[in-house]
C-alpha cells in the first residue's frame, strides 16, 4: 500500500516562522514522524509540498497511478479551493484532510472546507500528531476496503 502525503501552501515556512501559532515542529519532522509510522505499518509514502494550487492538483492526479489514497493539509486552500476539492473527487481515493491547528476554533473563514464533503475524515487541533492520526486512519480504512 502506497500513500501520498500532501502539504499546502507556507507549510514550508513550519518552525521557522510564527512559532507561536503553529509550534517548533518543521515540515521535515513531520514527514519523518511519518515515515517512522509507515514502517510499523507497512505501507509505502510519498510526499509533496507546494504555494501552488495547479502544482497540488497535478500531484493530486499523479497520485492516482500509484498511490491507495491521500492525506492531504491543504492549507489555507482549504477554505477556498474548489478545483483541489474537484481534483480529490475526480481521482475517486480514499482522502484523509489534517490539520495542525483546530480549524473550528479560529476564525469563523477557517471553520470551512472545501475538501472535508471529499474525504473520508478531518482531524485537527493535534499538531503534528495530526498527520499521525491522520495516517493511522487511511491506512485502517484502505485495508479494510480491499
Ligand atoms: O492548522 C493547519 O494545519 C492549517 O491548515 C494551517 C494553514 C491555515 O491557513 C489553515 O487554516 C489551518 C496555514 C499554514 C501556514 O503555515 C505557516 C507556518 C509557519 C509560518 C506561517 C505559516
Amino acid at each position: 500500500m502506497k500513500f501520498m502525503i500532501l502539504h499546502g501552501p507556507n507549510l514550508n515556512l513550519l518552525g521557522k516562522r510564527e512559532p507561536a501559532i503553529y509550534g517548533s515542529i518543521t515540515i521535515d519532522d513531520i514527514n519523518s514522524s511519518l515515515v517512522e509510522l509507515a514502517a510499523e505499518l507497512g505501507c509505502e509514502l510519498a510526499f509533496f509540498q507546494s504555494n501552488s494550487e495547479g502544482e497540488l492538483i497535478n500531484a493530486i492526479h499523479g497520485s492516482v497511478l500509484e498511490c491507495h489514497g491521500i492525506l492531504i493539509n491543504p492549507a489555507a486552500y482549504t477554505h477556498t479551493s474548489i478545483a483541489i476539492r474537484d481534483a480529490l473527487s475526480a481521482v475517486g481515493l480514499p482522502v484523509v484532510e489534517v490539520h495542525l491547528s483546530n480549524i473550528h476554533r479560529r476564525e469563523t473563514f477557517r471553520h470551512i472546507s472545501m475538501v472535508a464533503p471529499v474525504a473520508v475524515g478531518q482531524i485537527c487541533g493535534f499538531g503534528g500528531d495530526s498527520y499521525l492520526l491522520g495516517l493511522r486512519a487511511l491506512y485502517k480504512y484502505v485495508k479494510n476496503s480491499l
